[in-house]
């Protein structure tokens, strides 16, 4: 039975790993609710079924779905994708389900922050979030893995690690209140070491522009290698993203990792910039205490927000313009994996991408032993 443990990952040796070290498998979970989904959450269901079939090509996928939704999300997920009943409140596993941390025997456990659907009652974007928080909890259990209950308020897509006990972060959303009001830098520092096992802390200052999550950096940057991260980028001094990610350079270029590097910054492209169409804004059902789509929003559109599997890369497709670009940029940076895009703008009109619609398990030393026993008996 998988424990609840009342020390800290730190205490007990444990990590998160980089999102480029191996995986056991993958988590998503099934869209439906129509008031952040347009058109009854069908687009966007075939989007979702989209990235599953391309990262299950590269590694067990598993996605959790309502009751209600259970037999649809059969119906269309490819048979190789395990589809297990789990309520939740939205479809962000990156945010709602646990982070991996991993000992240096190769023990794989969970940990399981507390979720208030990105500023609770203080321009949070749902409202009740009871099933979402308990989403991390149920994948643990089914997992078979221990867990941490942090006692503090983070998302997934908040941070990201290098795996050599560096992590990055925004300002914006850590040090955001509607988080967790009453911490400053220095708490949040040390919380992000008990629980993640790391060192240094990078921060850059805000988000994408307009990213409703209160400026996620899975959105912005992110480590491609240790020393080396992806960057979106905007030359136009026009546009409010330039200064955004001119800031982040000048930051990043200025950081040390935890080793005592400095950074490599690999500038992609942004896509657009991306306006919401008044046909899919009327598309989305209105619900109080739901945030309301409106036409011409513009939207935090972005390639950093691609997931990393064990043999690919899948990123999102937002641009005809620019989407070949980004695709080239990123093969040269992940050499030994294949990119491969998927059609995302029904995904970033519900407010992320691919990257915030999975979380990865790490993959332990039993599981090694396991898949090479089975090879052995193959
Ligand atoms: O980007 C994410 N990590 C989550 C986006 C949530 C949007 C809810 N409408």
């Amino acid at each position: 039975m998988a424990r609840t443990l009342k020390s800290t990952p730190r205490r007990d040796g444990f990590r998160m790993p980089a999102e480029f070290e191996p995986h056991a498998g993958t988590w998503m979970i099934w869209p439906e609710r129509p008031d952040n989904w347009r058109l009854g959450a069908k687009p966007a269901q075939e989007a979702f079924t989209a990235v599953a079939a391309a990262i299950a090509a590269s590694e067990p996928v598993t996605v959790g779905a309502s009751a209600a939704q259970y037999e649809n999300a059969r119906a269309h997920l490819p048979a190789a994708v395990r589809v297990a009943e789990l309520s939740s409140n939205d479809a962000w596993v990156r945010d709602t389900g646990p982070t991996g941390v991993i000992d240096a025997q190769g023990r794989v456990r969970g940990v399981d922050w507390m979720f208030n659907a990105w500023g609770g009652l203080d321009g949070g974007l749902y409202f009740p979030w009871d099933q979402d928080d308990l989403v991390a909890r149920k994948v643990l259990e089914v997992e078979g893995l221990d867990r941490y209950r942090a006692p503090f308020v983070l998302e997934g897509g908040a941070i990201h690690v290098d795996g050599e006990g560096t992590l990055i972060t925004t300002e914006e959303c850590l040090l955001n209140p509607n988080r967790n009001p009453g911490l400053g830098r220095e708490d949040v520092e040390r919380n992000l070491r008990d629980y993640l096992g790391i060192e240094r802390v990078i921060w850059l200052g805000r988000g994408v522009f307009n990213d409703e999550t209160d400026g996620h950096v899975d959105n912005l940057c992110c480590f491609v290698r240790p020393g080396e991260v992806a960057l979106t980028w905007c030359d136009d001094p026009a546009d409010p993203q330039h200064e955004i990610s001119r800031d982040a350079l000048a930051r990043l270029r200025a950081a040390r990792d935890a080793r005592g590097r400095r950074l490599l910054v690999h500038r992609i492209p942004q896509p657009g910039p991306l306006f919401m169409t008044a046909q899919e804004a009327a598309g989305v059902d209105r619900r109080e205490g739901s945030r309301p789509r409106q036409a011409g929003d513009r939207m935090a559109g972005s390639y950093v927000n691609f997931y990393i599997a064990n043999r690919r890369v899948v990123v999102p497709l937002l641009d005809p313009a620019t989407d070949a670009r980004a695709l080239r940029i990123l093969r040269r940076l992940f050499p030994g994996r294949e990119v491969v895009g998927v059609p995302a703008r029904e995904i970033l009109l519900g407010g992320g991408n691919v990257h915030c619609i999975t979380q990865q398990v790490p993959r332990g030393a039993r599981l090694r032993v396991v898949a090479r026993a089975g090879r052995r008996a193959a």
